[in-house]
């Protein structure tokens, strides 16, 4: 039996559902740093997320006005492309839904880009990124998210491989056509559910 077999096994065995890991992942408990290039620093007070292209009204909120919004914090697992999950990870911060509810999307706004630090971006679909558990993080497991993994504010959305959550989000553009992100350009699926395996451009 190989790695993968094994680590799937193992799962049944310590009476976790095995049908939570997706074809071709395996579970670990460590939490691995997955980025390019370099991992911004902010000054509290420095950081700011915007809302902006197709909405009534753009706003941009500092960290502070971020937190004084209502909150949600959600438990789930997620899934890396490069085939680890993780189970049962807790987050805390705000609906991306609740935000473009505040912006006023316009109708003909179907995608979002998400642009995060240094230029880094990744494209969705207003459907997967206004989703219960899709949110604006600024906590991990009621801790402030530790820079490595995208503190102070990245985007969380569970139900998509893990490369569409910006670390360091910046600003969500609201955009009428879907182009491909960072990676996207770079033969990752446009979509990237996991439960599918769209990992690479065409997949599913
Ligand atoms: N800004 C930014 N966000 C990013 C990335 C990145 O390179 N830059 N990598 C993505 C990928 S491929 C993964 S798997 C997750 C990893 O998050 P983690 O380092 O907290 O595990 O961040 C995603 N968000
Ligand atoms: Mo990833």
């Amino acid at each position: 039996m190989g790695f993968f077999e094994r680590n799937r096994k193992g799962l049944a065995d310590r009476g976790i559902d095995p049908q939570r890991l997706p074809p071709g992942q395996y579970l670990t408990e460590r939490f691995p740093v997955l980025h390019v290039g370099e991992i911004p620093a902010y000054a509290p007070g420095e950081w700011s997320l915007a809302i902006e292209g197709l909405v009534d009204n753009p706003f941009t909120l500092t960290l502070d006005q971020l937190k004084e919004l209502p909150a949600v914090t959600p438990t789930f697992d997620i899934h890396c492309v490069t085939k680890w999950s993780k189970f049962d990870t807790t987050w805390t911060g705000v609906r991306v839904r609740d935000l473009f509810e505040r912006a006023g999307v316009q109708r003909k706004a179907k995608y979002v880009m998400e642009h995060a630090e240094f230029g880094y971006t990744t494209n969705i679909s207003l459907a997967d990124i206004t989703t219960d558990d899709a949110i604006v993080a600024y906590a991990y497991e009621g801790e402030e998210i530790e820079q490595v993994h995208g503190g102070p504010v990245r985007i969380v959305v569970p139900h998509l491989y893990f490369w569409k959550s910006a670390k360091w989000v910046r600003r969500l553009e609201l955009r009428d056509t879907d182009s491909a992100g960072f990676w996207e350009r770079n033969g990752y699926n446009m979509h990237g559910d996991p439960f599918k395996e769209q990992r690479h451009t065409g997949d599913g």
